[in-house]
């Protein structure tokens, strides 16, 4: 394990004790878990703190030229991509909850859902933080949770998608099946429950980048108000069911551009959301011409879109008390040998968060991946990222919950 550089507080709560592995699972005067409560305290110190949580959606289920063998125990979080790297497990793993909603046994990327469970319990066993997002199906069209792909399949229902959200709210004719989704998700997050009878807490991020208009629930399909109603019905769906192991993210995508007002538009109220977040991915910008010397590295280094929009949130995160993250990110295919060091940690440097997430690294689509494997160009560089004293993998976790 690494030397671990921490600010007074996060220290004291990262490395308390145990990880506490009783079954003593007592709520809090809020109504959740006080595990769940620890956590919270814990994810809204580490952005007073020099570190983060490093995180990898889908980590341990598949990756580049593998993929778990499901219908065996045994291989459950054993292996993954940034582990086959750097020796270790992210310190934050993620799964998508989309299709769950349908009561199919799989997930929209095809990983079962009861993997899922035991991935999410294995990780809280050994320290770690699942977060779990919902590309959930469109409940009044049938189609996906993306705008283009269901207009392009389904012209004539275009239209009809602005009122999906407006359509599940109270009286809206898919409000009783929108429910039985919520139940779902409910059951699901019920299930989280460890052999010996401990609540996992797990930070619940649905109706994600909903700046953008690319999601039925997006900023051209529903007015503010509306979703703000979204999110209400989601949580106190919810609760009435007796989940009490959930805390709530906000992520917007990079549209406010650093306008905090343009951030909290659709914001649903400090009573809903745990941690305030920003979903922001690296894309590559246009090729140096020959005659710039540097070679490219100033611009790469520059990530404006990410400077401002993380800048806010931090500073609006704290104003409301909230934790802070970085809630999706990472460069498609890595094709720049440097940019876990070069790129991304000093912006997080600048700018403490709670946690870094990047996206998954699919098996099925081969150029679709955001998390080095052995032998691609930027694994060297990701074992100088993971022994930087800022940033948390597994075995570096011991009290997240305490
Ligand atoms: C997107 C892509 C899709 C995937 C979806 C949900 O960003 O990775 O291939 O189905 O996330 O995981």
């Amino acid at each position: 394990m690494k030397n671990i550089i921490l600010a007074a507080a996060a220290l004291a709560a990262l490395t308390a004790c145990t990880n506490g592995k009783s079954n003593h699972d007592p709520l809090a005067d809020t109504g959740r878990t006080e595990r769940t409560e620890r956590l919270l305290q814990n994810l809204r110190q580490l952005g007073d703190s020099a570190v983060y949580l490093v995180g990898h959606h889908d980590d341990t289920v598949y990756g580049i030229g593998w993929e778990a063998d499901y219908t065996a125990d045994s291989t459950v979080h054993q292996r993954s991509d940034i582990r086959s790297v750097c020796g270790d497990f992210p310190a934050l793993l993620s799964f998508d909850l989309g299709h769950l909603e349908l009561g199919d046994a799989q997930n929209l990327d095809a990983v079962p859902f009861s993997r899922i469970r035991q991935e999410i319990i294995a990780h809280f066993d050994h320290g770690g933080l699942t977060t779990l997002s919902w590309h959930l199906n469109n409940p009044l069209t049938g189609g996906t949770s993306w705008i283009e792909e269901e207009s392009s399949r389904q012209p004539s229902s275009a239209g009809r998608q602005e009122g999906a959200v407006p359509a599940i709210l109270a009286d809206g004719p898919t409000h009783n099946l929108f429910i039985t989704w919520l139940d779902r998700v409910a059951d699901f997050l019920n299930s989280l429950e460890t052999p010996y009878g401990v609540r996992v807490p797990v930070l619940f991020r649905p109706w994600h980048e909903h700046t953008g208009s690319w999601f039925w629930w997006g900023a051209d399909h529903c007015t503010p108000e509306q979703y703000k109603a979204l999110w209400q019905l989601t949580v106190s769906r919810l609760r009435e069911q007796g989940v009490v192991n959930a805390l709530y993210a906000y992520s917007p995508g990079t549209e406010p551009d650093g306008n905090v007002e343009k951030y909290l538009e659709r914001y649903p109220g400090d009573d809903i959301i745990d941690l305030m977040g920003l979903d922001c991915y690296y894309k590559a910008p246009p090729q140096p011409s020959p005659t710039e010397t540097d070679g490219g590295r100033l611009e790469r280094t520059e990530w404006t879109s990410l400077e401002k929009n993380i800048a806010m949130v931090c500073r609006v995160a704290k104003e409301h008390d909230k934790a802070a993250a970085l809630t999706e990110t990472g460069f498609e295919g890595l094709p720049v040998p440097d940019w876990w060091t070069a790129t991304l940690a000093p912006v997080l440097e600048r700018h403490p968060v709670s946690y870094v997430l990047v996206w998954r690294n699919a098996r099925e689509r081969p150029t679709h991946f955001f998390a080095p494997y052995p032998g691609q160009q930027s694994a060297s560089d990701f074992v100088r990222f993971y022994n930087d004293p800022h940033t948390l993998f597994l075995r570096d976790l011991n009290g997240l919950y305490q």
